[in-house]
């Protein structure tokens, strides 16, 4: 469990965000994916970062403070097809600034539902990883959901697409917890 996190700030605006040599850990994924949840896991908080049922909620960009050491980042999910065209856009402006031109990021942690597998934006996000050499983990979600099989598929999925081990997580059971918090080699 990660010890000492305090919420920083909520912005859509990178000028605002500190400046200084902090690293950060940006968890990215899909709608829906899990990842405000992911947050509130590790940390122990109910209700640090927001969570809802409903996909698309996180609309900014959230900074959380690590014991000083280093900061979580929340982002907005993508490929969620209710927003507008317009906020699409929008968001996908935000995201690509804040990945592209913000120095502090020392690792994209890429959450992907395990039940319900890699998907097209998914790989486009692995994509752009891959092309602005960011260094990433990948975490499979709600390991709660499938049995065995399903793993075993995810897993070798995975390995055979992403070319990658992804830890497997559900933020509800925190399984292999101790596993996920060596992601932040602080
Ligand atoms: N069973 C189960 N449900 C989960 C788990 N993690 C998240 N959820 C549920 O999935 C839904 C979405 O969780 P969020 O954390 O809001 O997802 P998000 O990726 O932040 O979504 P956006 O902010 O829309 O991008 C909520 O209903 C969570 O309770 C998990 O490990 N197991
Ligand atoms: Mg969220």
């Amino acid at each position: 469990m990660l010890i000492n996190v305090k919420y920083i700030l909520t912005t859509h605006d990178m000028n605002l965000m500190p400046h200084d040599d902090i690293p950060e850990y940006v968890i990215v994924g899909k709608s829906n994916v899990g990842k405000s949840t992911f947050i509130n896991s590790i940390t122990n908080i109910k209700k640090l970062a927001y969570v809802s049922g409903k996909p698309g909620k996180t609309r900014a960009i959230s900074l959380f403070d690590v014991g000083g050491n280093f900061r979580l980042v929340d982002i907005p999910g993508y490929g969620y097809a209710k927003v507008s065209f317009k906020q699409k856009e929008m968001f996908a402006d935000m995201i690509d600034t804040y990945l592209s031109k913000r120095k502090n990021i020392k690792k994209i942690i890429l959450l992907i539902d395990c039940r319900r597998g890699i998907t097209k934006d998914d790989r486009e996000m692995m994509k752009y990883i891959v092309y602005h050499q960011l260094s990433f983990s990948v975490i499979g979600t709600k390991l709660d959901k499938i049995n065995q099989s399903k793993k075993i598929e995810f897993l070798r999925n995975v390995k055979k697409e992403l070319n990658t081990v992804p830890l497997m997580y559900s933020s509800l059971k925190k399984n292999n917890i101790k596993d996920i918090i060596k992601i932040f080699n602080f």
